[in-house]
């Protein structure tokens, strides 16, 4: 399950100070084991050194550690590189990652020095107080990434942003006009709990439900996107569009659903439109089917199912009416004709990507 979660690992990034406190309060709390017979100065040097020792290995481990911590955005699957590299810019991180590398040697450096300038002090109190400097040289050090860690954070936080999806299972991405019925269809067809994270750019949010086959295993993922695909591009910035192009990505078969009625308040004509458009994005090139729905039957009139039917093939959209699902979400009537569909489709096919 990792794999499919990125960035699951990526911890909190502490702070220069919080980073500083941790590493000291840690080295000063194991001491060193030393044989009774050495001289006081001797043990003096000797816990000193091993403070030293102790600091420097526990800071270079921290350090070393949210380093690994940070996911390499170039490996990410590609749904998860597309959306990060919008959200958080590549060179800055690496090269911010790059800087507090840098301070690893710099530490171990201090430590030689300083360890070495212990053996040469003459009284205990020297021996203390070159330990209390190396901390200082070491803060100072660490002091200096402060920036590069708030970095860190931020970029932690704004990679939280991208939605977690299963990338094994094949995904059911649901489009079409708002109010036509598609979060009423996507309960229907999947987990009536879904799992809601943001989208990124769109202040919307997308919603993940899940279909069980009858032994209870997670058999494919239902995508409802309010807010991104339910409006023409032309209304959207180009980040937003690259945002939502990172569906294709992930999107195994796209649902359309239209509203025959005027009662969503979209004219069909509107939502012809809409539909030109996601073929656009998901079929041309990515040959990403789209099953078309027509919903509100129990409310739409004949002549209202007719027209847009005709519509639909005039324009080639569909071969035949046979083409189309018609479904009343609100009662489940027909939803079974959907999830016939699917499931004939996913078992025909290698969805894997
Ligand atoms: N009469 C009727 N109403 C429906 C049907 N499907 C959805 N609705 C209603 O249409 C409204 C919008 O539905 P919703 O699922 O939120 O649409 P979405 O914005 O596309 O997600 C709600 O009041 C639903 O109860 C249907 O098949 N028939
Ligand atoms: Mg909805």
């Amino acid at each position: 399950m990792s794999k499919n979660v990125p960035f699951e690992k990526f911890y909190q990034i502490p702070s220069a100070q919080q980073l500083l406190d941790y590493s000291f309060s840690k080295a000063s709390s194991k001491s060193a084991s030393l044989p009774k017979t050495l001289p006081n100065l001797e043990k003096v040097k000797r816990k000193e050194m091993k403070r030293i020792e102790n600091s420097t290995d526990i800071l270079s481990k921290k350090i070393k550690g949210i380093i690994k911590s940070v996911p390499n955005l170039d490996s990410l699957p590609e749904f998860y590189r597309r959306l990060s590299h919008l959200l958080v810019n590549n060179d800055d991180l690496r090269k911010n990652l790059g800087r507090l590398n840098g301070t690893v040697p710099i530490i171990q450096r201090l430590e030689r020095d300083y360890k070495r300038k212990v053996t040469y002090q003459k009284t205990a109190k020297q021996c203390s107080a070159t330990r209390v400097e190396f901390f200082g040289r070491c803060s100072s050090v660490i002091r200096k990434q402060a920036k590069t860690l708030e970095f860190l954070e931020k970029c932690r936080i704004d990679l939280m942003q991208v939605p977690r999806v299963d990338l094994i299972l094949p995904s059911v991405v649901v489009a079409g006009y708002p109010n036509v019925g598609k979060s009423t269809l996507v309960g229907k067809i999947s987990s009536a709990q879904p799992q809601i994270s943001e989208y990124p750019f769109t202040t919307k949010q997308i919603y993940l439900g899940i279909y069980y086959d009858q032994y209870g295993s997670r058999y494919f993922q239902v995508i409802d996107t309010p807010g991104i695909l339910d409006r023409p591009m032309s209304q959207r910035n180009q980040i937003e569009k690259q945002a939502i192009l990172a569906l294709n990505t992930i999107a195994t078969v796209i649902i359309f659903v239209f509203d025959p009625t005027a009662a969503s308040g979209y004219d069909v004509t509107s939502q012809i439109k809409l539909l030109e458009e996601i073929q656009q994005i998901f079929t041309e090139d990515l040959e990403i089917p789209i099953k078309i729905i027509i919903n509100k039957i129990d409310f739409a009139s004949q002549d209202e199912i007719n027209l847009l039917l005709n519509k639909l093939t005039e324009m080639k959209m569909i071969n035949n009416e046979k083409d189309v699902i018609r479904t009343n979400a609100k009662d489940g009537e027909n939803v079974e004709d959907i999830l016939k569909y699917l499931l004939k489709f996913f078992k025909n096919r290698d969805f894997r990507r």
